[in-house]
């Protein structure tokens, strides 16, 4: 999921294609889940605002598991926020949020600067999303993506899947790379 073509051709455009996954989770509204609270996401939170508009520092893929509906806790967005590079105004938000509802399958790609919500799950069944963030490789990412990874799986992982993991920056290999490039620079 975290490969798929569409999505990272979305996401190359606007991060660049030396990009890499910052976390990859489920997010379980169970029944009669309040709003989570109006947030822009990380890396931005934990710094001061004004945010900058350039480099982009995150982008959000929501994956809806199930149907996301005017009950079940469909997030909410306010469209263009994150061309306000701020932290959000929550009178503003809730005049201007709108629910982003959707079939099973579907994906919500938001900037990290967009200021966003979940709404309450009214239905009787948990509402699940599962949510991959991604960021440029300078920002260092909230989870460890290689933590849980076995041996075999990055064996058979394509480029891509090693380029999203942050293989490059595993330490053995790491001393390569850095090693490499003051050669190269130094030539
Ligand atoms: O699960 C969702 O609908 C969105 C969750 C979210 O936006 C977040 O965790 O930042």
């Amino acid at each position: 999921m975290v490969q798929h073509p569409t999505i990272i051709e979305i996401i190359e455009t606007i991060l660049g294609k030396d990009m890499t996954l910052g976390g990859f989770s489920a997010h379980i509204l169970n029944p009669g889940a309040t709003n989570m609270g109006v947030h822009v996401d990380y890396p931005y939170w934990t710094m001061k605002p004004p945010f900058p508009t350039y480099p982009i520092m995150e982008v959000q893929v929501i994956w809806m598991v199930e149907d996301f509906t005017e009950e079940n806790g469909a997030p909410l967005f306010t469209p263009g926020s994150q061309k306000l590079c701020s932290p959000p105004d929550l009178v503003h938000f809730s005049k201007t949020a709108e629910k982003v509802t959707g079939k099973a399958g579907s994906v919500v790609v938001s900037h990290g600067l967009c200021w966003h919500d979940t709404s309450v799950n009214a239905t009787e069944k948990p509402r699940v999303s599962i949510l991959g963030n991604y960021g440029p490789k300078f920002v260092r990412p909230l989870e460890d993506p290689l933590h849980d990874v076995r041996q075999e799986v990055l064996e058979r992982a394509t480029p891509k899947l090693k380029q999203l993991l942050g293989y490059q920056f595993k330490s053995d290999l790491f001393k390569d790379i850095q090693r490499i490039r003051l050669q190269e620079w130094n030539r």
